[in-house]
């Protein structure tokens, strides 16, 4: 299991938070997912077959952008 966490922008309420969640959650060997508004930070528990690629690709298909 790994943790991924990201820096996301644009993310403002709790629509957001579920938008995200329930996007990112839906990726295969994704076991966990936290959004933190504060600090703008995405967290991911997920099995190493999945790539930080996918879930930044994912998140950025909700509408959101990856801060680098
Ligand atoms: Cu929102």
């Amino acid at each position: 299991m790994e943790q991924s966490i990201l820096k996301v922008d644009g993310m403002s309420c709790e629509h957001c938070v579920k938008a995200i969640t329930n996007a990112v959650g839906a990726l295969p060997n994704v076991s966990q997912v936290s959004v933190d508004l504060k600090t703008k930070t995405v967290t991911v528990q997920h099995g190493a077959e999945l790539s930080l690629e996918k879930i930044k690709s994912e998140i950025e298909d909700q509408g959101y952008d990856i801060i680098p």
